[in-house]
């Protein structure tokens, strides 16, 4: 064993000079993923909502990914995915409770044996701990936002005082200061926010609380007309959020409203939150969530008059939240900057999935419509990467491994599903080469109760399989890009519906996907 290992170790550094690549021109790689970051709430996809400086700078020294997507719509698959290049039923982590097998082969560890120095900083969600990584440092669980705590290497848990997005970015910026300079580095820096429930700085609930954003045309669409998912779906803002956007007006402000009263665990959990925020700034902070329950006290609303008031709550402090990330970013690139490191250093920047920002009157993500497949990809490495392209290839969580070990020159294992993005990224390619990507999500009983499902994205068509209820829906992505309206028993696609049923099938015997095994109808 010992022997393999030594052998492995001797012998990768020189498949690794092989591919032409001299050790000293091996980038560095920071990996920065949000939490529920959706592209909608970076300017550089939508201009909309939020202005995001920072993170907009990768897509102007570099390369913005338009059209990527998640296999799986749920925190812990996300990251099983990026560190395997793998399908959740590949790398075992099919939902967010299972614990990630840490011996497995993974991408950092293939990283170290090429020579590189890894490390994580942050939201780590595989329940095991980390393993292939020279550093890490890891929120236990969700993570906290405010005096978050951190285990480290050696096992223990501490507090840290600060704000949890600043706190894992002054983490990530001491292990750049403290690492073995003369190898290059992978990092992996993973933030918390901007995840429910969301928790801002001050300054930024301040600036965010008074703004009112666009209503998405679909935020009072009805259940009906829909299918069974639709309809035992349970994330929707006005019924499933409770207590305003995020249980942050007093609840005694709400206790005659009884569509919006929590029940006591749900309020122990938020004081107990809320009450890591340092004076004077929660009581500030308090005072704005009360001027909310006051105006729901002597308006109170109902129906689409409530719905109009939490979403605009929603978005004030998921955006607020989103608001620090971008902060964040910019201090890791002007680190980069200042340490005459961006040339050399490939950043990559996304969230583990999208987020449902009120369409469909929703939040929360799993689902395979765009909303939450689609997730933020920008990638810079100047000199390499040209700045300011918009690539339209469909790319996928499973190509992330595969991209990061082709940039740095290592070769990539046979077990990986995804494709190398190194081709399109140095504009050898325009787009890669795959017409269609599959989708797997299996967490009906958890959390907002989504039904199972299954299915296949092309360039203009997706086709989904709600199999525990066996119900297929079809939408035309170029004249229904909301996906409203289901195609499946519409007489003028069924040759399309054939052939994605084919293609499906195919897709699940290439990646090897047994647990809808058998023909599909
Ligand atoms: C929590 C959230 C859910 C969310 C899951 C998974 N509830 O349970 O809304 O879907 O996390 O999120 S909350 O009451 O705590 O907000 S994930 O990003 O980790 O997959
Ligand atoms: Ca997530």
């Amino acid at each position: 064993m010992i022997h393999i290992h030594l052998t492995m170790r001797l012998l990768l550094p020189l498949l690794v000079l092989s591919t032409g690549l001299a050790a000293q021109q091996r980038p560095n790689i920071i990996y920065i993923m949000s939490d529920d970051h959706d592209a909608d709430a970076i300017s550089a996809y939508n201009k909309t909502f939020i202005t995001t400086p920072h993170i907009d700078r990768l897509a102007k020294e570099g390369m913005l990914f338009k059209r990527n997507f998640v296999a799986n719509s749920i925190c812990g698959p996300v990251r099983a995915t990026l560190i395997t290049g793998q399908h959740s039923h590949k790398n075992g982590m099919k939902n967010n409770r299972t614990r990630f097998d840490s011996s497995k082969i993974t991408l950092p560890k293939l990283m170290q044996q090429g020579g590189y120095q890894t490390a994580i900083v942050g939201k780590w969600h595989l329940h095991s701990y980390p393993t292939g990584f020279d550093y890490w440092k890891i929120l236990p669980g969700q993570g906290l936002y405010f005096e978050p705590r951190l285990i480290s290497m050696q096992g223990d848990t501490s507090t840290y005082h600060g704000y949890g997005t600043d706190v894992i970015t002054d983490e990530a910026i001491n292990w750049l200061n403290n690492r073995d300079m003369s190898k290059p580095f992978l990092l992996h820096l993973h933030h918390k926010a901007p995840h429910r429930y969301f928790f801002a700085p001050l300054k930024y609930i301040q600036e965010y609380h008074t703004k009112t954003f666009p209503e998405p045309p679909t935020l009072y669409a009805e259940m009906d007309g829909h299918g069974t998912a639709w309809k035992l779906q349970t994330m929707s803002i006005l019924l499933d959020m409770k207590l305003s956007s995020d249980l942050k007006v007093d609840p005694k402000y709400l206790m005659d409203i009884p569509a919006l009263k929590p029940d006591s665990s749900e309020i122990a959990y938020y004081h107990a939150i809320f009450n890591r925020i340092p004076e004077p700034d929660r009581s500030t902070i308090k005072k704005i969530y009360e001027e909310r329950g006051k105006l729901i006290q002597q308006l109170k609303p109902t129906g689409k008059e409530l719905l109009k008031y939490k979403y605009q709550w929603y978005m004030q402090d998921y955006l607020a939240c989103v608001a620090s990330v971008d902060e964040n970013v910019g201090r890791v690139l002007d680190y980069l900057d200042k340490n005459n490191l961006t040339k050399n250093t490939l950043v990559i920047y996304t969230g583990d999935q999208g987020m449902y920002l009120g369409e469909n009157g929703w939040f929360d993500k799993r689902w395979m419509y765009d909303v939450s497949m689609q997730a933020p990809l920008l990638m810079r490495w100047p000199g390499k990467i040209k700045a300011g392209i918009v690539n339209t290839t469909m790319s996928q969580t499973i190509d992330y491994a595969p991209t990061i070990l082709d940039a740095a020159g290592i070769k990539i294992p046979s077990f990986m599903q995804g494709i190398s993005l190194l081709a399109p990224l140095l504009h050898k390619i325009k787009t890669a080469p795959r017409n269609y990507l599959y989708y797997h999500y299996y967490e009906d009983k958890a959390d907002h109760t989504v039904l199972k499902h299954l299915g296949i994205r092309g360039d203009r068509y997706k086709l989904i399989y709600f199999y525990t209820v066996n119900e297929w829906e079809l939408y035309d992505l170029k004249t229904d890009p909301q996906e409203q309206n289901n195609l499946i028993n519409s007489p003028k696609h069924k040759a399309t519906i054939t052939l994605l049923k084919a293609e499906l099938m195919k897709l699940r015997d290439l990646y090897d996907d047994h647990e809808q095994a058998g023909e599909l109808h």
